[in-house]
């Protein structure tokens, strides 16, 4: 039995050799590869050539090399065998976590705008908002989601969250599908997306749920840039609904060097560093759930196909 690695764009070297480190008898390969395809019963991939698993009969478990798992759903060739799993990591739940509450504290205290003053050598007290002024809303209060709202009640925010169901999360309220939505959306000064990317939440994030924000509201965006529609947000900053938006996912990455984001002086664009997977901190992951696939065992974060997540 084998595992594979592909991917088209990230560097396959550091997964390659914390797999190796952890197990070195472990027949890993890495796409394109001329070796037996029958013998691979493990994909560990990211952004992988859609149509590519049909080269793998003997295909079992397609792995995320992330949290994310659109990059694996929107092949429309997916093995009907095969269980698609994704990767949690507590650094990658805390990175996130800390990442949101440096945009909120940013947007709090304007620390953009005076970077720009700074630029200008221009000298302008603003007026800064307090803790106590703003409700945050998350949309999406999963594995990353729950620990972000959970911290940032903990610094003393008052903070919502919407979810497909009910949940308990201490200190936070949640708000649950498609009915409690604009009740979520009438109370988040600052609106957080943490959903995945699915049929249901592409193009999410658009003029009518800006609308429904109280005005001023900021907008925070760390899950997919396909949640985002590009063109409704700077409508909705430029006629003032909006105060500005935080942004670190893209339709396009990296981010053309002709969009617009990138010189709005009231959007910051990071190039999707939220929170990023470190192999060797989810490799025994990985390695437990090929072990399971070899003694045909119930794998670890299984995605469901019917949900897309
Ligand atoms: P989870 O699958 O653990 O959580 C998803 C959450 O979204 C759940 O609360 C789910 O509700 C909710 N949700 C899904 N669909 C809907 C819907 N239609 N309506 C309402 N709520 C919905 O995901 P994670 O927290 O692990 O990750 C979220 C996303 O973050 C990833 O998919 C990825 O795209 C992105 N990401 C970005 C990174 C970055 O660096 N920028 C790094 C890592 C991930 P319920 O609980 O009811 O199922
Ligand atoms: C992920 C990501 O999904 O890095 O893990 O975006």
């Amino acid at each position: 039995m084998a595992m594979i690695l592909i991917s088209q764009g990230r560097d396959m070297t550091p997964w390659a050799e914390a797999l190796k480190e952890k197990r070195p008898e472990l027949d890993l390969r890495v796409y394109p590869d001329d070796s037996n395809k029958e013998e691979v019963a493990f994909a560990l991939v990211w952004n992988h050539p859609l149509g590519v698993f049909k080269e793998f009969p003997n295909l079992k478990c397609i792995s995320s090399m992330g949290a994310g798992v659109d990059h694996i759903m929107k092949d429309p060739e997916l093995p009907a065998n095969a269980a698609i799993t994704r990767v949690t990591d507590e650094n990658l739940t805390r990175d996130m976590a800390d990442f949101c509450v440096a945009l909120v504290m940013n947007h709090l205290r304007g620390l953009a705008f005076y970077k720009m003053q700074e630029a200008a050598h221009d000298w302008q007290p603003r007026h800064y908002l307090n803790i106590s002024d703003v409700t945050i809303g998350v949309m999406g209060v999963g594995v990353l989601g729950a620990h972000v709202a959970s911290q940032l009640s903990n610094l003393g925010f008052k903070v919502n969250g919407w979810a497909r169901s009910k949940k308990m999360i201490e200190g936070v309220e949640i708000f649950s599908g498609d009915t409690m939505l604009g009740d979520f959306l009438a109370t988040s000064d600052i609106l957080i997306c943490l959903l995945p990317l699915t049929k249901e939440t592409t193009d999410i994030l658009n003029r009518d749920t800006f609308q429904k924000l109280p005005k001023n509201a900021f907008v925070i965006n760390v899950a997919r840039g396909a949640h985002l529609v590009d063109a409704d947000l700077i409508e909705m900053i430029d006629t003032g609904h909006l105060s500005g938006a935080s942004l670190d996912v893209f339709r396009q990455e990296p981010l053309p060097e002709e969009h617009p984001f990138w010189s709005h002086p009231k959007i910051n664009v990071t190039p999707h560093i939220a929170s990023v997977t470190e192999p060797k901190a989810v490799v025994s992951l990985i390695l437990e759930n090929y072990d399971r696939v070899r003694n045909n065992e119930h794998l670890l974060n299984v995605v469901s196909p019917q949900k897309g997540y």
